[in-house]
Protein backbone atom coordinates (compact mmCIF):
# COMPACT_ATOMS: atom_id res chain seq x y z
CA UNK A 1 0.00 0.00 0.00
CA UNK A 2 1.16 3.64 -0.74
CA UNK A 3 -0.37 6.78 1.37
CA UNK A 4 0.62 8.47 -2.05
CA UNK A 5 -3.19 9.68 -3.61
CA UNK A 6 -2.15 9.32 -7.00
CA UNK A 7 -0.60 5.71 -6.73
CA UNK A 8 -3.22 4.45 -4.29
CA UNK A 9 -6.95 4.47 -4.58
CA UNK A 10 -9.47 6.14 -2.34
CA UNK A 11 -12.32 3.45 -1.01
CA UNK A 12 -14.73 3.91 1.21
CA UNK A 13 -17.63 1.35 0.37
CA UNK A 14 -16.28 -1.92 0.63
CA UNK A 15 -17.87 -4.63 -1.96
CA UNK A 16 -20.07 -5.85 0.52
CA UNK A 17 -21.44 -2.69 1.46
CA UNK A 18 -20.25 -2.54 4.58
CA UNK A 19 -18.31 1.28 4.80
CA UNK A 20 -14.86 2.64 5.95
CA UNK A 21 -16.54 4.17 9.36
CA UNK A 22 -13.17 6.74 9.34
CA UNK A 23 -14.07 8.58 5.77
CA UNK A 24 -17.72 7.81 5.76
CA UNK A 25 -18.82 11.27 4.49
CA UNK A 26 -22.09 10.21 5.95
CA UNK A 27 -24.33 11.94 3.58
CA UNK A 28 -28.08 12.38 4.60
CA UNK A 29 -30.85 9.77 3.71
CA UNK A 30 -32.64 12.25 1.17
CA UNK A 31 -28.97 12.72 -0.54
CA UNK A 32 -27.94 8.90 -0.72
CA UNK A 33 -31.47 8.05 -1.95
CA UNK A 34 -31.41 10.59 -4.71
CA UNK A 35 -27.73 9.19 -5.58
CA UNK A 36 -29.64 5.84 -6.31
CA UNK A 37 -32.48 6.86 -7.81
CA UNK A 38 -30.49 9.09 -10.17
CA UNK A 39 -27.86 6.13 -11.18
CA UNK A 40 -30.86 3.47 -11.24
CA UNK A 41 -32.64 6.51 -13.98
CA UNK A 42 -29.75 6.30 -16.10
CA UNK A 43 -29.40 2.63 -15.80
CA UNK A 44 -32.57 1.99 -17.54
CA UNK A 45 -32.58 4.98 -20.06
CA UNK A 46 -29.05 3.38 -21.17
CA UNK A 47 -31.31 -0.06 -21.33
CA UNK A 48 -34.10 1.37 -23.31
CA UNK A 49 -31.75 3.39 -25.61
CA UNK A 50 -30.08 0.56 -26.21
CA UNK A 51 -32.91 -1.74 -27.62
CA UNK A 52 -33.95 1.34 -30.20
CA UNK A 53 -31.16 1.44 -31.48
CA UNK A 54 -31.13 -1.86 -31.79
CA UNK A 55 -34.60 -1.32 -33.43
CA UNK A 56 -33.43 1.10 -35.73
CA UNK A 57 -34.90 3.62 -34.33
CA UNK A 58 -31.84 6.07 -33.71
CA UNK A 59 -28.49 5.50 -35.02
CA UNK A 60 -25.66 4.93 -32.33
CA UNK A 61 -25.67 5.00 -28.28
CA UNK A 62 -22.96 4.96 -26.20
CA UNK A 63 -23.97 3.68 -22.50
CA UNK A 64 -22.46 4.73 -19.01
CA UNK A 65 -23.19 0.99 -17.72
CA UNK A 66 -20.49 0.34 -14.65
CA UNK A 67 -19.82 4.18 -14.92
CA UNK A 68 -22.89 5.90 -13.60
CA UNK A 69 -21.21 6.63 -10.13
CA UNK A 70 -18.83 9.59 -12.02
CA UNK A 71 -21.23 11.51 -13.50
CA UNK A 72 -23.92 11.21 -11.17
CA UNK A 73 -21.95 12.09 -8.02
CA UNK A 74 -20.51 15.26 -10.04
CA UNK A 75 -23.92 16.10 -11.23
CA UNK A 76 -25.22 16.55 -7.70
CA UNK A 77 -22.36 18.38 -6.43
CA UNK A 78 -22.12 20.72 -9.00
CA UNK A 79 -23.77 24.37 -8.56
CA UNK A 80 -26.16 26.30 -11.29
CA UNK A 81 -23.65 28.46 -12.30
CA UNK A 82 -20.80 26.05 -12.93
CA UNK A 83 -19.84 24.30 -16.67
CA UNK A 84 -19.61 20.91 -17.91
CA UNK A 85 -17.08 19.42 -20.69
CA UNK A 86 -18.46 15.80 -20.86
CA UNK A 87 -16.52 12.75 -23.00
CA UNK A 88 -18.68 10.39 -24.20
CA UNK A 89 -19.97 8.91 -20.77
CA UNK A 90 -21.47 12.00 -18.65
CA UNK A 91 -24.28 12.90 -20.83
CA UNK A 92 -26.54 12.11 -17.58
CA UNK A 93 -25.17 15.17 -15.35
CA UNK A 94 -27.43 17.47 -17.36
CA UNK A 95 -30.31 15.24 -16.34
CA UNK A 96 -29.06 14.94 -12.73
CA UNK A 97 -28.80 19.31 -13.00
CA UNK A 98 -32.39 19.31 -14.12
CA UNK A 99 -32.32 19.30 -17.99
CA UNK A 100 -35.52 17.55 -19.13
CA UNK A 101 -35.26 13.89 -20.27
CA UNK A 102 -37.55 14.21 -23.38
CA UNK A 103 -35.49 16.93 -25.00
CA UNK A 104 -32.14 15.30 -23.99
CA UNK A 105 -33.57 11.85 -26.15
CA UNK A 106 -34.68 14.10 -28.67
CA UNK A 107 -30.58 14.78 -29.40
CA UNK A 108 -30.07 11.14 -29.67
CA UNK A 109 -32.71 10.92 -32.38
CA UNK A 110 -32.13 14.19 -34.15
CA UNK A 111 -35.59 15.56 -34.31
CA UNK A 112 -37.28 18.65 -33.84
CA UNK A 113 -37.09 18.51 -30.20
CA UNK A 114 -33.44 18.57 -30.19
CA UNK A 115 -31.92 21.87 -29.13
CA UNK A 116 -29.07 21.30 -31.29
CA UNK A 117 -31.50 20.75 -34.05
CA UNK A 118 -30.96 17.63 -35.52
CA UNK A 119 -27.00 18.54 -36.50
CA UNK A 120 -25.07 16.61 -34.12
CA UNK A 121 -23.99 12.62 -33.77
CA UNK A 122 -26.15 11.21 -31.27
CA UNK A 123 -24.58 10.88 -28.03
CA UNK A 124 -23.73 14.59 -28.57
CA UNK A 125 -25.91 16.23 -26.34
CA UNK A 126 -25.65 20.22 -24.51
CA UNK A 127 -27.25 22.50 -22.72
CA UNK A 128 -27.48 26.33 -22.29
CA UNK A 129 -29.69 26.19 -19.26
CA UNK A 130 -27.55 23.90 -17.77
CA UNK A 131 -24.22 25.05 -18.91
CA UNK A 132 -23.33 21.90 -20.78
CA UNK A 133 -21.05 21.70 -23.58
CA UNK A 134 -21.21 19.00 -26.15
CA UNK A 135 -18.04 16.95 -26.69
CA UNK A 136 -16.04 16.76 -30.21
CA UNK A 137 -16.41 13.46 -31.10
CA UNK A 138 -12.57 13.41 -32.23
CA UNK A 139 -10.81 12.38 -28.60
CA UNK A 140 -9.59 15.53 -26.51
CA UNK A 141 -10.91 18.69 -27.63
CA UNK A 142 -13.29 19.08 -24.43
CA UNK A 143 -10.19 19.38 -22.23
CA UNK A 144 -8.62 22.29 -23.04
CA UNK A 145 -12.31 24.01 -23.39
CA UNK A 146 -13.11 23.28 -19.97
CA UNK A 147 -9.33 24.94 -19.28
CA UNK A 148 -9.92 28.25 -21.62
CA UNK A 149 -13.51 28.20 -20.08
CA UNK A 150 -12.49 28.09 -16.44
CA UNK A 151 -9.61 30.99 -17.48
CA UNK A 152 -11.76 32.64 -18.93
CA UNK A 153 -14.28 32.92 -15.92
CA UNK A 154 -11.31 33.66 -13.53
CA UNK A 155 -10.09 37.08 -16.18
CA UNK A 156 -13.95 37.98 -16.20
CA UNK A 157 -13.64 37.91 -12.15
CA UNK A 158 -16.72 35.41 -11.97
CA UNK A 159 -14.87 33.72 -8.84
CA UNK A 160 -17.99 31.25 -7.71
CA UNK A 161 -17.76 29.54 -11.51
CA UNK A 162 -16.01 26.58 -11.74
CA UNK A 163 -15.52 23.63 -14.98
CA UNK A 164 -15.32 20.01 -14.86
CA UNK A 165 -13.82 18.20 -17.83
CA UNK A 166 -14.00 14.17 -18.60
CA UNK A 167 -11.71 12.16 -20.35
CA UNK A 168 -11.07 8.66 -20.83
CA UNK A 169 -7.86 6.58 -20.50
CA UNK A 170 -7.83 6.01 -24.19
CA UNK A 171 -8.10 10.23 -24.62
CA UNK A 172 -5.63 10.87 -22.45
CA UNK A 173 -2.99 9.23 -25.10
CA UNK A 174 -4.43 12.57 -27.66
CA UNK A 175 -2.46 16.36 -27.51
CA UNK A 176 -5.27 18.71 -25.83
CA UNK A 177 -4.82 16.25 -22.57
CA UNK A 178 -1.28 17.51 -22.36
CA UNK A 179 -1.70 20.85 -23.60
CA UNK A 180 -5.00 21.07 -21.03
CA UNK A 181 -2.92 19.68 -18.40
CA UNK A 182 0.02 21.89 -18.73
CA UNK A 183 -2.50 25.11 -19.07
CA UNK A 184 -3.92 23.86 -15.90
CA UNK A 185 -0.75 23.63 -13.86
CA UNK A 186 0.57 27.22 -15.53
CA UNK A 187 -2.39 28.96 -15.07
CA UNK A 188 -4.36 27.60 -12.08
CA UNK A 189 -7.86 28.34 -13.50
CA UNK A 190 -10.70 27.09 -11.66
CA UNK A 191 -11.42 23.42 -13.31
CA UNK A 192 -10.87 19.61 -12.32
CA UNK A 193 -10.48 17.61 -14.83
CA UNK A 194 -11.48 13.89 -14.23
CA UNK A 195 -10.40 10.86 -16.16
CA UNK A 196 -12.75 7.52 -16.47
CA UNK A 197 -10.31 5.31 -16.08
CA UNK A 198 -12.89 1.98 -17.67
CA UNK A 199 -9.83 0.40 -19.04
CA UNK A 200 -10.68 0.15 -22.64
CA UNK A 201 -10.32 2.81 -25.02
CA UNK A 202 -12.35 0.29 -27.50
CA UNK A 203 -10.52 -2.33 -28.19
CA UNK A 204 -7.21 -0.93 -26.86
CA UNK A 205 -6.20 -2.25 -23.42
CA UNK A 206 -4.88 0.22 -20.58
CA UNK A 207 -1.51 -1.17 -20.43
CA UNK A 208 -0.92 -0.02 -24.10
CA UNK A 209 -2.34 3.20 -23.55
CA UNK A 210 0.62 4.48 -20.54
CA UNK A 211 3.64 3.19 -19.21
CA UNK A 212 2.95 5.17 -16.17
CA UNK A 213 2.29 3.83 -13.22
CA UNK A 214 -1.57 5.52 -12.88
CA UNK A 215 -2.98 8.26 -14.83
CA UNK A 216 -3.28 10.40 -11.91
CA UNK A 217 0.70 10.59 -11.31
CA UNK A 218 0.79 12.09 -14.81
CA UNK A 219 -0.35 15.29 -13.06
CA UNK A 220 2.35 15.41 -10.49
CA UNK A 221 4.37 16.44 -14.02
CA UNK A 222 1.96 19.12 -14.72
CA UNK A 223 2.36 20.71 -11.54
CA UNK A 224 -0.88 19.90 -10.05
CA UNK A 225 -2.35 17.63 -7.28
CA UNK A 226 -3.33 14.26 -8.83
CA UNK A 227 -5.89 11.36 -6.87
CA UNK A 228 -6.95 7.90 -7.86
CA UNK A 229 -10.08 7.09 -6.37
CA UNK A 230 -12.44 4.03 -6.71
CA UNK A 231 -14.80 5.36 -9.07
CA UNK A 232 -17.69 2.62 -8.46
CA UNK A 233 -17.74 3.69 -4.58
CA UNK A 234 -20.37 6.65 -4.83
CA UNK A 235 -19.05 7.65 -1.06
CA UNK A 236 -15.41 8.08 -1.77
CA UNK A 237 -16.12 9.55 -5.58
CA UNK A 238 -18.50 12.40 -3.42
CA UNK A 239 -15.74 12.56 -0.87
CA UNK A 240 -12.87 13.70 -3.95
CA UNK A 241 -14.86 15.76 -5.93
CA UNK A 242 -16.40 17.71 -3.77
CA UNK A 243 -12.87 18.40 -2.31
CA UNK A 244 -11.76 18.81 -5.84
CA UNK A 245 -14.36 20.94 -6.79
CA UNK A 246 -14.22 23.10 -3.26
CA UNK A 247 -10.83 23.72 -4.34
CA UNK A 248 -11.39 25.23 -7.44
CA UNK A 249 -14.02 27.16 -6.18
CA UNK A 250 -11.75 28.51 -3.55
CA UNK A 251 -9.09 29.76 -6.00
CA UNK A 252 -7.35 27.21 -5.20
CA UNK A 253 -6.52 25.80 -8.26
CA UNK A 254 -7.20 23.02 -10.70
CA UNK A 255 -7.11 19.45 -9.72
CA UNK A 256 -6.54 15.98 -11.50
CA UNK A 257 -8.95 12.98 -10.40
CA UNK A 258 -8.70 9.10 -11.61
CA UNK A 259 -11.77 7.12 -11.47
CA UNK A 260 -11.12 3.77 -11.34
CA UNK A 261 -14.04 1.87 -13.39
CA UNK A 262 -14.63 -0.40 -15.79
CA UNK A 263 -16.68 0.07 -19.08
CA UNK A 264 -19.35 -3.48 -18.63
CA UNK A 265 -21.33 -3.07 -21.90
CA UNK A 266 -19.81 -2.53 -25.52
CA UNK A 267 -18.06 1.10 -26.34
CA UNK A 268 -21.07 1.50 -28.32
CA UNK A 269 -23.67 0.33 -30.04
CA UNK A 270 -21.23 -0.29 -33.03
CA UNK A 271 -19.19 -2.08 -31.26
CA UNK A 272 -18.52 -5.79 -30.29
CA UNK A 273 -16.51 -6.69 -27.41
CA UNK A 274 -16.05 -10.37 -27.33
CA UNK A 275 -13.63 -9.82 -29.92
CA UNK A 276 -11.38 -8.30 -27.57
CA UNK A 277 -11.62 -9.16 -23.66
CA UNK A 278 -12.70 -11.86 -21.74
CA UNK A 279 -16.36 -12.70 -20.12
CA UNK A 280 -14.25 -13.88 -16.99
CA UNK A 281 -12.78 -9.79 -17.08
CA UNK A 282 -16.48 -8.50 -17.35
CA UNK A 283 -17.71 -10.63 -14.92
CA UNK A 284 -15.01 -9.63 -12.49
CA UNK A 285 -16.19 -6.27 -12.55
CA UNK A 286 -19.70 -7.21 -12.66
CA UNK A 287 -19.13 -7.94 -9.32
CA UNK A 288 -17.80 -4.23 -8.51
CA UNK A 289 -21.37 -2.70 -9.92
CA UNK A 290 -21.48 0.88 -8.42
CA UNK A 291 -25.59 0.46 -8.05
CA UNK A 292 -25.35 -2.81 -6.36
CA UNK A 293 -22.63 -2.34 -4.36
CA UNK A 294 -24.11 1.13 -3.30
CA UNK A 295 -27.55 -1.17 -2.98
CA UNK A 296 -26.00 -3.31 -0.48
CA UNK A 297 -25.58 -0.04 1.46
CA UNK A 298 -28.68 1.09 1.50
CA UNK A 299 -30.46 -1.96 2.38
CA UNK A 300 -28.08 -2.50 5.38
CA UNK A 301 -29.05 1.23 6.80
CA UNK A 302 -32.58 0.09 6.00
CA UNK A 303 -33.12 2.90 3.25
CA UNK A 304 -34.11 0.78 0.30
CA UNK A 305 -35.97 -3.21 0.23
CA UNK A 306 -37.27 -5.18 -2.07
CA UNK A 307 -40.82 -3.09 -2.21
CA UNK A 308 -39.22 0.21 -2.47
CA UNK A 309 -36.87 -1.17 -4.79
CA UNK A 310 -39.34 -2.58 -7.20
CA UNK A 311 -41.31 0.46 -7.16
CA UNK A 312 -38.77 2.50 -7.85
CA UNK A 313 -37.84 0.70 -11.35
CA UNK A 314 -41.68 0.88 -12.09
CA UNK A 315 -41.78 4.16 -11.66
CA UNK A 316 -38.66 5.19 -13.53
CA UNK A 317 -39.55 3.04 -16.19
CA UNK A 318 -42.79 4.72 -17.22
CA UNK A 319 -40.92 7.98 -16.81
CA UNK A 320 -38.51 6.66 -19.27
CA UNK A 321 -41.11 5.39 -21.39
CA UNK A 322 -43.32 8.24 -21.61
CA UNK A 323 -40.44 10.43 -22.47
CA UNK A 324 -39.31 8.00 -25.33
CA UNK A 325 -43.06 7.83 -26.57
CA UNK A 326 -43.54 11.58 -26.14
CA UNK A 327 -39.48 11.99 -28.35
CA UNK A 328 -40.40 9.61 -31.05
CA UNK A 329 -43.48 12.15 -31.92
CA UNK A 330 -41.36 14.54 -33.46
CA UNK A 331 -40.74 15.14 -36.25
CA UNK A 332 -37.78 15.81 -38.57
CA UNK A 333 -35.75 19.34 -38.13
CA UNK A 334 -37.43 21.78 -40.33
CA UNK A 335 -34.69 21.70 -43.15
CA UNK A 336 -34.92 25.83 -43.06
CA UNK A 337 -33.01 25.64 -40.29
CA UNK A 338 -29.86 23.95 -41.36
CA UNK A 339 -27.71 26.68 -41.56
CA UNK A 340 -28.90 28.42 -38.24
CA UNK A 341 -27.11 29.25 -35.26
CA UNK A 342 -23.50 29.24 -37.03
CA UNK A 343 -22.95 33.23 -38.22
CA UNK A 344 -24.68 36.07 -36.67
CA UNK A 345 -25.51 37.35 -40.65
CA UNK A 346 -25.53 34.58 -42.57
CA UNK A 347 -22.62 35.18 -45.51
CA UNK A 348 -24.32 35.13 -49.21
CA UNK A 349 -23.14 32.36 -50.11
CA UNK A 350 -24.69 29.75 -47.90
CA UNK A 351 -27.91 31.97 -47.68
CA UNK A 352 -27.47 31.19 -51.53
CA UNK A 353 -27.39 27.46 -50.91
CA UNK A 354 -29.99 27.54 -48.40
CA UNK A 355 -32.11 28.73 -50.88
CA UNK A 356 -31.75 26.44 -53.30
CA UNK A 357 -32.12 24.00 -50.93
CA UNK A 358 -35.44 25.53 -49.83
CA UNK A 359 -36.87 25.55 -53.66
CA UNK A 360 -35.61 21.47 -54.39
CA UNK A 361 -37.89 18.65 -53.84
CA UNK A 362 -38.87 17.45 -50.23
CA UNK A 363 -37.34 14.75 -48.45
CA UNK A 364 -39.37 11.66 -47.68
CA UNK A 365 -39.89 11.97 -43.74
CA UNK A 366 -38.15 9.76 -41.90
CA UNK A 367 -40.45 6.76 -40.50
CA UNK A 368 -39.28 6.33 -36.24
C1 LIG B 1 -8.78 11.76 -32.38
C2 LIG B 1 -9.61 10.53 -32.41
N1 LIG B 1 -9.04 9.31 -32.60
C3 LIG B 1 -9.80 8.19 -32.61
C4 LIG B 1 -11.16 8.28 -32.45
C5 LIG B 1 -12.04 7.02 -32.48
N2 LIG B 1 -12.49 6.74 -31.12
C6 LIG B 1 -13.70 7.11 -30.69
S1 LIG B 1 -13.96 6.73 -29.08
C7 LIG B 1 -12.44 6.00 -28.97
C8 LIG B 1 -11.98 5.37 -27.68
C9 LIG B 1 -12.00 6.33 -26.55
O1 LIG B 1 -11.53 5.70 -25.42
P1 LIG B 1 -11.49 6.43 -24.03
O2 LIG B 1 -10.92 7.79 -24.18
O3 LIG B 1 -10.81 5.51 -23.09
O4 LIG B 1 -13.02 6.62 -23.62
P2 LIG B 1 -14.17 5.53 -23.49
O5 LIG B 1 -14.84 5.44 -24.82
O6 LIG B 1 -13.55 4.26 -23.07
O7 LIG B 1 -15.11 6.08 -22.48
C10 LIG B 1 -11.75 6.07 -30.18
C11 LIG B 1 -10.40 5.53 -30.41
C12 LIG B 1 -11.72 9.56 -32.27
N3 LIG B 1 -13.03 9.74 -32.07
N4 LIG B 1 -10.92 10.66 -32.25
Amino acid sequence: MTDDPALGLYQVLHDDGSVDEAHDPKLDDETLLRLFRHMVHIRIVDERMLARQRQGKVGFYGASTGQEATPIVTGMLLQEQDWVFQALREGAIMLVRGFPLDTWLAQIYGNEGDVAKGRQMPMHMSGRAVNHVSWSSCLGPQLPQAVGMAWAAKLKGHEDVISVAFTGDGATSEPDFHAAMNFAGVYKPPCVIVCQNNHWAISVPVSKQTASPTFAIKARAYGLPGIRVDGNDVLALWSVLSAAFERARKGEGPTFVEALTYRIGAHSSSDDPTRYRSEEEVERWRQKDPIARFERYLRAKGLVTDDSRKALEEEITAEVLEAIRKVEEHGLPARETVLDDVFVERPWHLEEQRQELLAGPVAPKAAH
